[in-house]
């Protein structure tokens, strides 16, 4: 018997996502409303496209997203978690971004917020970043 987490006809999407904090608070953004998921907070990120890094696919969308310049190298690894996206497995890996040049800005979300770990409890949040926030609260 397949283990139930590897029981999937459909390719596995991956996705990166950021931890981004500056002064003990720590970026999300709200995700278009005509997105999956859309209006929940998220982590910025997105799907690693075939042929990128998990690493240069985050560099590239936080420029999309935030305009903000990452390099790859200053990502580093911090956790994962596992969700769907529509009937796809996801897996969701959580980097912190260690510096990044320019100032976030919401070019794609309806907005970006900063926030105190503590206030990632009450965020309305999309399914695989729940337990992310939650470690980085347990962390403390
Ligand atoms: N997703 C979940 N949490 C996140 C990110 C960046 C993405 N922190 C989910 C939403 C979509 C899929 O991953 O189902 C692809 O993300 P996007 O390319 O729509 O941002
Ligand atoms: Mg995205």
């Amino acid at each position: 018997m397949p283990h139930p987490a590897s029981a999937h006809s459909l390719p596995m999407l991956v996705v990166a996502a950021a931890l981004i904090a500056a002064d003990g608070r720590i970026l999300v953004q709200q995700r278009p409303l005509n997105k999956h998921h859309g209006g929940l907070w998220e982590f910025p990120g997105g799907k690693v496209e075939p042929g990128e890094t998990p690493e240069a696919a985050l560099a590239r969308e936080l420029a999309e997203e935030l305009g903000i310049g990452v390099e790859a190298t200053d990502l580093h690894p911090v956790a994962f978690s596992r969700g769907s996206a529509g009937d796809r497995p996801m897996v969701l890996l959580l980097y912190r971004a260690e510096r990044w040049e320019g100032t976030a800005q919401a070019i794609e979300a309806p907005a970006i917020r900063w926030v105190a770990p503590e206030e990632l409890a009450a965020l309305a949040m999309p399914p695989a970043d729940r337990p992310l926030a939650e470690a980085l609260m347990a962390l403390r």
